[in-house]
């Protein structure tokens, strides 16, 4: 029910503060805290700039490159105001990933924070789209040329009169498999996941403090550390180095209540209470991104009393569209559909599996995959108006959602089906085990055997007696045959720049 004309930015921004919410602090990050009424002044003066001194017309496409922090996600308002389609990128990018990008949707201009300049130059260079690239300061000091502009620019701006369903953002995603792709998002999209996941699952006030990790060029960070907070006239609390031991301190410092961030860093949180920490101010720890361990929804439920939601989302999708509630989550549960998305496992024609069944998750709701300029991975990801994200799920007799693997995290052993992430959970369970990636590598006696590649605790010595330690817990734990036959030991495991275990890069490390 949003209306027809309908411009994300400003709804986030000019309309918040018509609503009251001027005073308000909106974000807080690199030393500074801003209110409401400040960001909007501050993307209205930019928006001035990119109109009048860039020639930003309603559709171009600009790419901001910038680690989390105020003033990208200002960067961000202001082009979405200007009518703009913005693709948000990661500081750790380099020119030829870049270039990618550029490439893919024909980027013209770029606004990039001035300690990143040197790839984006490089990436200018190279590029037959990319004419212009802009430096804002990430500091916020106003040296840069963007802001220096911005400073003369009044704070009122006519914001651009753009379609609900106009492409607001490009959600560019390397998935798993390593090929970006761009999915197109709507100005209505970029609101519907706070009015529908925020509203209903999260119960977002305007006292809420939101902290967290995923970057801001994630979905999955854009909308939990700036969409869902601004919709409400709730804080978003930004950090450029999300490491767990500075979300702590933000998290003590600004009682942070709600927190976006993968199990990984929950377990460094759960360490960090150990320690002393006080992170009682957290109402919700939204768990997404990497499938939730049994193991670690425990301990913070024990620790904490408060239970972890674990989600599902997808840049495909934008956010999280099946996820636990605080009254019903469970361990090793992704909970049931977010309101106004219907999910069910299909088999490979379509047609629903028994409840119980292992097969794929399908999804369709108000937010949906479409590819630009794919048809081909546009028709291998939607199927009769259904959603196929690619992940293998069961639903229990109650109707919740269980994750099993990604499709192609199954393994098939001996005729046994093991879902990868089950086997991760156990190793994950044992005390010497910090991390780790199962994949399935070719064998000739059972097709496939299960192998483990292990992040060790310091000190804890990489021999076969580790080995067997490990072998003997996870078939302690779990039915026996879904032990890891091999155990490889590694420093670190290989992910995408949000955090997600690269595990096509342990196969194919494995075949080369
Ligand atoms: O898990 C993901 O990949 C994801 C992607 C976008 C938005 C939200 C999430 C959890």
């Amino acid at each position: 029910d949003y209306p027809e004309w309908l411009n994300c930015g400003y709804e986030l921004t000019d309309a918040m503060v018509a609503k009251g919410f001027g005073d308000h602090t909106a974000l807080i990050g690199n030393g500074r805290i801003r209110t409401y009424k400040e960001l909007t002044d501050w993307t209205n003066r930019i928006a001035h700039v990119l109109v009048e001194d860039y020639g930003v017309k309603p559709g171009n496409r600009i790419l901001i490159r910038s680690a989390n922090n105020p003033a990208m996600v200002a960067a961000w308002l202001a082009a979405t105001k200007a009518g703009a389609v913005v693709v948000n990128t990661m500081p750790m990018l380099r020119a030829v990933e870049l270039g990618k990008i550029v490439d893919k949707a024909e980027i013209t201009l770029a606004l990039c924070d001035t300690r990143l300049m040197d790839e984006m130059v490089a990436c200018a260079k190279e590029s037959r789209f990319l004419d212009k690239v802009v430096g804002f300061d990430g500091t916020a000091n106003h040296d840069a040329e963007l802001d220096r502009l911005a400073l003369s620019k009044p704070v009122r701006f006519e914001t651009v009169k753009t379609g609900r369903d106009d492409v607001a953002l490009l959600g560019f995603t390397s998935g798993t498999t390593g090929k970006p792709k761009a999915t197109m998002h709507f100005h209505r999209d970029m609101l519907m996941i706070a009015d529908g996941y925020a509203k209903e699952v999260l119960g977002v006030t305007p006292e809420d403090v939101f902290i967290g990790s995923p970057p801001l060029a994630f979905t999955f960070g854009l909308g939990g550390l700036a969409i869902f907070p601004l919709r409400f006239g709730a804080a978003a609390a930004l950090l450029e180095q999300a490491t767990p031991a500075n979300m702590v301190e933000i998290i003590q410092n600004h009682k942070a209540t709600v927190c976006f961030t993968a199990p990984t860093a929950y377990r460094a949180m759960l360490a960090a209470m150990e320690e002393g920490a006080d992170l009682s101010s957290l109402r919700a720890a939204v768990s997404a991104g990497e499938t939730l361990p049994g193991p670690v929804y425990e301990q913070w439920m024990a620790k904490t009393g408060k239970p972890m939601l674990d989600g599902i989302g997808a840049t495909e999708m934008l956010h999280i569209f099946i996820s636990n509630r605080f009254e019903t989550a469970q361990p090793a549960c992704t909970g049931k559909p977010v309101t106004g998305y219907e999910a069910r496992i299909v088999d490979g024609e379509m047609n629903e599996v028994e409840r119980g069944q292992v097969g794929r998750l399908a999804v369709r709701g108000p937010t949906g995959c479409r590819y630009l300029d794919d048809p081909e991975q546009q028709q291998k990801y939607v199927r009769d108006g259904w959603n196929l994200t690619g992940d293998s799920f069961t639903q229990d007799e109650d109707g919740f959602f269980h994750f099993a693997a990604r499709s192609d995290d199954m393994i098939i052993s001996a005729g046994y089906n093991i879902a990868g992430p089950e086997v991760e959970a156990a190793l994950l369970a044992h005390d010497d085990v910090v991390e780790c990636g199962v994949i399935g590598v070719p064998d000739e006696a059972r097709g496939q055997i299960v192998q483990a590649h292990v992040v060790l605790k310091a000190g804890i010595v990489p021999d076969e007696a580790a080995i067997k330690r490990l072998q003997d817990h996870v078939k302690a734990v779990i039915a026996p045959y879904k032990y890891p036959r091999s155990v490889i030991f590694t420093d670190a495991l290989p992910k995408t720049q949000t955090g997600k275990i690269q595990r096509f890069r342990l196969r194919s490390d494995d075949a080369g």
